[in-house]
């Protein structure tokens, strides 16, 4: 008995509110986006640009992994294409067909791809941006969503120029000048962010992340961070702090849940809240065996040696 006071006092300061009523209500509203919130991400750009394979790197999923975007393969479906993040259903991923096509002309590409259904939009290109990218960027915001420019395949610029003894940050340099220069006259200096999709902790993914974090509301940046899969110690850090921010306020919405005065049906409802917390730390954190093969693959130690 004691003990469970002492855990009330500590539940309760966490929470920072002065009652266990207002502990409560505060800890509703924190856990309940997490089964509900929806974030849509579109990405778009020409065929070859790399938009599947970003697309498989956000859901962490190899591109030869079972319900990975097929990749290097001539799009023949000219239709919005989602993909439901594997281990969170409600963030999908869709793949756009490029501006421009004879299905997608510029003047209507929005309202054929239905814009509205989307959080945001990422403009992909494995080259400089063209006049259909600025097109589309410039019809995004006129209908009031954010769009990113990515600049994908940067590994392969890098590998190439260093052959040659340029330096990995004159290459950086050298790409971001020449993506910029078509866009800085419509835009003002846009940020373009160069990127790999073999390896996320690369260049400026991390900063891709911050910026979506920074423009999104609250409960759509919690699923984004969720989401992810770790690519970096930042990355595993806000993890961390998410997660350790949630878990005060399933512990007291799991136990307000449990008070119900109904038979049976408060533990069943308890435990299900707290199994289904636990789940999402369990692949949010990249625990499942899929993950921890291609990281023992990665870092080349026996799994058992890396836990
Ligand atoms: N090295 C490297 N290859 C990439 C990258 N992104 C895509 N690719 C390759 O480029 C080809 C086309 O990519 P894909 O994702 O299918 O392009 P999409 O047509 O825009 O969906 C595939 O063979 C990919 O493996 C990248 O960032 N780095
Ligand atoms: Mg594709």
């Amino acid at each position: 008995m004691a003990d469970q006071q002492d855990d009330l006092c500590a539940l309760l300061k966490d929470s920072g509110e002065p009652t266990l009523e207002r502990a409560i209500a505060k800890a509703r509203e924190e856990v309940g986006w997490l089964d509900n919130v929806i974030l849509n991400i579109a990405v778009t750009g020409e065929t070859g640009a790399g938009k599947s394979s970003f697309i498989n790197a956000i859901r962490g999923l190899q591109d030869t992994a079972e319900g990975a975007a097929p990749t290097g393969v001539t799009e023949t479906t000219m239709e919005p294409t989602m993909y439901p993040h594997p281990n969170m259903p409600n963030v999908n991923l869709w793949d756009l067909p490029g501006i421009g096509s004879p299905t997608f002309k510029a003047e209507t590409y929005m309202k054929e791809v239905k814009y509205q259904n989307y959080d945001f939009f990422i403009i992909v290109s494995a080259s400089r941006f063209k006049q259909n990218d600025i097109t589309l960027a410039k019809e995004i915001k006129k209908n009031k969503k954010n769009f990113y420019f990515v600049r994908t395949k940067t590994d392969l610029d890098v590998t190439q120029e260093v052959k040659k003894g340029v330096r990995e940050e004159q290459t950086l340099q050298k790409i971001r000048n020449n993506c910029l220069e078509n866009l800085i006259g419509t835009f003002g200096p846009p940020p373009v962010f160069l990127i790999t999709s073999e390896s996320l902790q690369r260049f400026d993914f991390p900063k891709l992340v911050n910026n979506l974090e920074r423009d999104l509301p609250e409960e759509k940046r919690n699923a984004l961070v969720m989401c992810l899969p770790v690519y970096s110690q930042q990355c595993l850090e806000k993890k961390y702090s998410l997660f350790k921010k949630l878990a005060w306020a399933v512990a007291i919405t799991s136990g307000a849940i449990a008070a119900v005065p109904v038979l049976g049906l408060s533990q069943a409802c308890d435990v299900a809240m707290v199994v289904s917390f636990l789940t999402k730390c369990y692949y949010s954190f990249g625990l499942n065996d899929r993950f921890l093969e291609r990281l023992s693959d990665r870092v080349k130690k026996p799994i058992l040696a890396m836990i």
